[in-house]
C-alpha cells in the first residue's frame, strides 16, 4: 500500500476525486504538510511548488491510501514526471501523527499567470480532465 497527499482536484469535493474512487483509494485522514510550502492556483488544477521561498503556511489536504500498482495509474492522471513529480514529504495529520507520503509537486517553474493561495487551502473545485493533465494546460 502507499499513502498519498491531495490537496487540490483529487481531494473529496474536487472536480477530479471520481479519479480515485475508480482507483479504489480509501480515505485515511484529513492532514497538512509538516511544514510550510508554496501553493499556488494554476487556473485548472492547483499545484504545490517545489520550492519553499515564500511560503507563508502548511498546505491543507486529505491522505488518501491505494495499492501500490495504482501508482502508475496516478502518475499517468498528474502528467508525471513532466508536469507534476511524486515526492515524498512529511505530513501531520489532523489528530495530530506525524506521517511521510507521497505528494505531487510541480515538476516545471511556475508561468507566470500562477497565483499564490496564501492561506494553504485550495478551496475551488478545479477542472474536471477526463484525460489527465499536461503541461499544455497550462498556457494562457
Ligand atoms: N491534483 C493533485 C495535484 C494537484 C491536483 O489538482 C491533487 O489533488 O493533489
Amino acid at each position: 500500500m502507499a499513502l498519498l497527499f491531495f490537496y487540490g482536484t483529487l481531494k473529496r469535493d474536487g472536480a477530479n476525486h471520481g479519479v480515485l474512487v475508480d482507483l479504489g483509494a480509501r480515505f485515511v485522514a484529513d492532514a497538512t504538510t509538516a511544514m510550510p510550502r508554496v501553493l499556488v492556483d494554476l487556473g485548472p488544477y492547483p499545484a504545490l511548488l517545489a520550492s519553499l521561498e515564500g511560503a507563508t503556511s502548511r498546505i491543507h489536504g486529505e491522505l488518501f491510501e491505494v495499492d501500490d500498482e495504482m501508482l502508475d495509474a496516478l502518475d499517468e492522471f498528474e502528467g508525471a514526471p513532466d508536469l507534476y513529480r511524486r515526492e515524498r514529504l512529511a505530513f501531520r495529520t489532523a489528530d495530530g501523527k506525524n506521517v511521510d507520503a507521497f505528494a505531487y509537486v510541480l515538476a516545471l517553474p511556475p508561468p507566470a499567470h500562477a497565483r499564490h493561495i496564501a492561506d494553504g487551502r485550495y478551496v475551488a473545485r478545479g477542472v474536471a480532465l477526463p484525460n489527465g493533465a499536461t503541461p499544455e494546460q497550462l498556457d494562457e
